[in-house]
């Protein structure tokens, strides 16, 4: 036989069918970021809804200016400003339900604020003063988390435990584009979805990571697509757009709640300031850039649309803005006054079992304290 006949003889078995474990149409990401303010859609939304917003982002912008004002006079050691970002984070918060959880990075005070936490209690981890600074079972909040994603395993571990307990429970973790490269982001959404635990993931795209911008982060066609790799839903919404974050978010809550699993939403929008107070964005971008994402400003959107449908008059606007002023004088008040702090307490509260360097650390610092307060009374 030549090798040709023989070639031909042999008939090699397929493999078993195969196809698709998920058919991934449905999964992929919206097109261009979903947006309602500034199209013929706006005309639906409700009244109600657009004041609600308004008056909270109204909020959010006069407590993130107070906040970065109190760490130019000392009293805050560090400030990441969400100016511009203000939809995404009141959005975050009024989208879940009393019984749900939240889980906020270091970006995410006002969330945090906005889910009903004392303000001055959410500024605590970034005065230094003490560990979390308020507690996490109250508003069901978990603790701003400064290492990148590590929030989001935290996020999924919780939300699966309660739906193994049968608790009607969802949480949404918070995270920035610049997290979305940890490994903590992926063994997060790999779990969600195998478990399909009732998780929302909110990416915040504010286009930079530090000075990092979002083209030196991923080569991704959207961060929203990444959903489609782990089999869940990714959505792609404008962050700015306060009315199309709200459905966005609700939709994924509601879908999260009846049991069908986790979704990736990503919110496109701007860091307008730097990223924080210790930092210089003038070196990494160009005032263009900012000036363009400052004229789609989440408030003057909802402002325009109020405006339009003559739900915003001047008595409106001025108690909007009179909430927003009391909120910053109580917090530059309470603020104002010098904390009485235990430095202790450092010790309090990490390990059930301290170690031996812990002890041996902590008993140094007492012997120093102890010492301190002796001269004094000398
Ligand atoms: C695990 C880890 N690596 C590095 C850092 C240092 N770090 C702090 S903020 C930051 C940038 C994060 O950017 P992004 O996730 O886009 O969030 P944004 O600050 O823009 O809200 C980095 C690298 C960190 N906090 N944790």
């Amino acid at each position: 036989m030549t090798v040709m006949e023989q070639r031909s003889a042999y008939r090699p078995t397929p493999p078993p069918a195969w196809q698709p474990r998920t058919d991934p149409a449905p999964l992929l990401p919206d097109a261009a970021p979903y947006r309602v303010l500034g199209t013929e859609a706006a005309a639906q939304a409700d009244p109600g809804l657009l004041r609600r917003l308004y008056a909270q982002v109204v909020r959010g912008r006069r407590y993130n200016a107070q906040a970065t004002a109190l760490t130019k006079q000392g009293r805050l050691a560090v400030y990441p400003s969400s100016v511009g970002q203000e939809a995404c984070e009141v959005v975050a918060a009024l989208a879940l339900e009393d019984r749900d959880w939240l889980f906020p990075s270091y970006r995410d005070t006002l969330a945090v604020v906005a889910r009903g936490v004392d303000p001055v209690q959410a500024l605590t981890l970034l005065r230094g003063d003490w560990h979390t600074g308020y507690d996490p079972r109250e508003h069901r909040v978990a603790p701003l988390c400064t290492p990148l994603a590590t929030q989001l395993p935290h996020a999924v571990g919780l939300a699966h435990a309660a739906r193994l307990k049968g608790d009607d429970v969802v949480a949404l973790a918070m995270v920035g584009d610049g997290g979305t490269s940890e490994g903590d982001f992926h063994e997060a959404l790999n779990f969600a979805a195998v478990w399909q635990a009732p998780v929302v993931f909110l990416v915040q795209n504010n286009g930079f990571a530090i000075s990092v911008p979002l083209a030196k982060q991923t080569a991704a066609p959207s961060l929203a697509h990444k959903a489609v790799g782990y089999g869940m839903p990714g959505r792609l919404v404008d962050g700015n757009d306060a009315v199309a974050m709200y459905e966005v978010l609700s939709d994924a809550v509601k879908h999260a709640r009846a049991g069908g699993g986790p979704t990736l939403v990503e919110a496109v929008t701007y860091r307008v300031e730097a990223h924080t107070n210790a930092d210089d964005d003038k070196r990494y971008r160009a005032d263009s850039e900012v000036a363009a994402w400052r004229a789609h400003d989440p408030i003057d959107l909802l402002e325009q649309e109020l405006t339009a449908r003559g739900l915003l008059d001047e008595d409106a606007r001025n108690a909007a803005r009179d909430d927003a002023e009391a909120l910053a004088a109580d917090l530059r008040a309470r603020m104002n006054q010098d904390p009485a702090l235990d430095p202790m307490d450092l010790f309090a509260q990490v390990y059930a079992e301290p170690t031996p360097q812990l002890r041996e650390q902590r008993a140094q610092l007492r012997a120093e304290l102890d010492a301190e307060a002796e001269g004094a009374h000398r």
